[in-house]
């Protein structure tokens, strides 16, 4: 633990989503100049995607995240041609896109095996060089997991997220009754029967004015993007951060959490949406489940309530709501099977939306002459 201010926190957990590294290609091998010979290339520095790579692993490995490719052999007499240098391959997990020190994007990674050239080796001596070699390419790069699980626990502090991935998983996050109890994305896996497996991640709670960057917002809030859909978590009994700011019912939680999407990036509310409210074990839940659910089939009827700036364009459509606790257990397997049936969905619809694309600039002129073949009048897009 940690103190920060009156408030205690948890040290940061084992979870890396980002890495800087510095990569350098190979220096070339030294020329020949009196018998015209020619020095080995430099080795260079490649990203390479593996399926069980984490991260973690990575930093853990390589804890001075430095990667030098080999330098090219000099020229001599047995060997005019010197040899090249080693390449050096840097693994890291599938899903990650690589930017450079100025953030722009260098490539992703999105299979196994797929590969990016970051730093290119130095060219040997010869004729053109003076016989002098070149240094290798000098790069800082940065590496970004686009995705870090399907699901994403979105709520305020204390609403039960950790608790209910501790339910749903062998996850062991810590559970307080304080506020930021979890400051890291937190992994855990559902596994259903039949061994279908869905990742869910446990995120920090976000409070008024997360967008502002108020409780490290911007920092939680990236997380919320890498995740495919969004699992809101509410306390039915509301919330209030400390006995100086105000008291929010459940309802109000879900709109202001729906402001602050929408106030960091408007995409955020097009991701597919699960609502569970939480804490149904607790006296009078049911009467305030009732309140809720009205309010959320009418909500134009209560937003006049709040205050200009906090009301949302666009109110979230959630999926599903499904009343919980996660300590007595109650919902849970009604929960398990909407997140499954909704992750479902939306893969048939992501397949089917990529059943048109537009093809790539070389595809163009194979589908060209297959259709002119076939008397067929050529398209800039296809059914595939
Ligand atoms: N009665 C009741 N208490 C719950 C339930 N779920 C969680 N709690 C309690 O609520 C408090 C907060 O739970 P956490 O799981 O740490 O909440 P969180 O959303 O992860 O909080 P942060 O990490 O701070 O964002 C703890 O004291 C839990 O024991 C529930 O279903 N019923
Ligand atoms: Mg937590």
């Amino acid at each position: 633990m940690v103190r920060c201010g009156s408030v205690w926190f948890r040290k940061y957990g084992n979870f890396i989503d980002n890495l800087r590294l510095f990569t350098r290609g190979g220096s070339g091998g030294m020329g020949y100049p009196r018998l015209g010979g020619e020095g080995g290339k430099g080795g260079d520095v490649w990203v390479v995607a593996h399926k069980k790579m984490t991260l973690k692993q990575l930093k853990d490995k390589y804890p001075q995240k430095r990667f030098v490719a080999g330098e090219g052999a000099n020229s001599c007499v047995n060997a005019l041609k010197g040899s090249r240098g080693k390449d050096c391959e840097i693994p890291v997990p599938v899903g990650i896109s690589v930017t450079d020190e100025n953030g722009k994007i260098i490539g992703e990674l999105s299979k196994e095996k797929d590969r990016i050239l970051v730093a290119e080796g130095g060219l040997g001596g010869k004729l053109l060089t003076n016989f002098l070699p070149l240094k290798g390419q000098k790069r800082v790069i940065h590496l970004d997991l686009k995705l870090i699980a399907d699901i994403g626990l979105v709520g305020f502090p204390n609403a039960g997220k950790s608790s209910l991935l501790s339910q749903v998983s062998h996850a062991k996050p810590a559970i307080a009754d304080y506020a930021f109890t979890t400051l890291q994305p937190e992994l855990g896996k559902i596994v259903y029967n039949d061994f279908r497996q869905i990742s869910v991640a446990d995120l920090p709670g976000l409070i008024e004015g997360a967008h502002m960057n108020k409780g490290m917002g911007h920092k939680f809030l990236k997380h919320i993007e890498r995740t495919r859909q969004l699992l809101f978590v509410v306390d039915i009994s509301g919330f209030q951060l400390s006995s100086q700011t105000q008291y929010r019912t459940a309802f109000e939680t879900i709109i202001l959490l729906t402001k602050e999407l929408e106030l960091y990036k408007e995409e955020l509310q097009t991701k597919p949406a699960l609502l569970a409210v939480n804490k149904m074990d607790l006296p009078g839940a049911q009467d305030m489940f009732h309140v809720l659910m009205n309010q959320l089939q009418n909500p134009k009827d209560f937003l006049h309530l709040f205050k200009k700036n906090m009301i949302p364009e666009r109110t979230v459509e959630f999926q599903h709501i499904i009343p919980i606790s996660a300590i007595t257990g109650e919902g849970i397997e009604e929960l398990k099977n909407y997140i499954r049936k909704s992750l479902d969905e939306h893969a048939n619809q992501e397949n089917g939306a990529r059943g048109i694309r537009w093809l790539e600039v070389g595809e163009i002129g194979e589908r060209w002459s297959q259709d002119v073949v076939c008397g067929r009048r050529p398209r800039g897009f296809w059914e595939l």
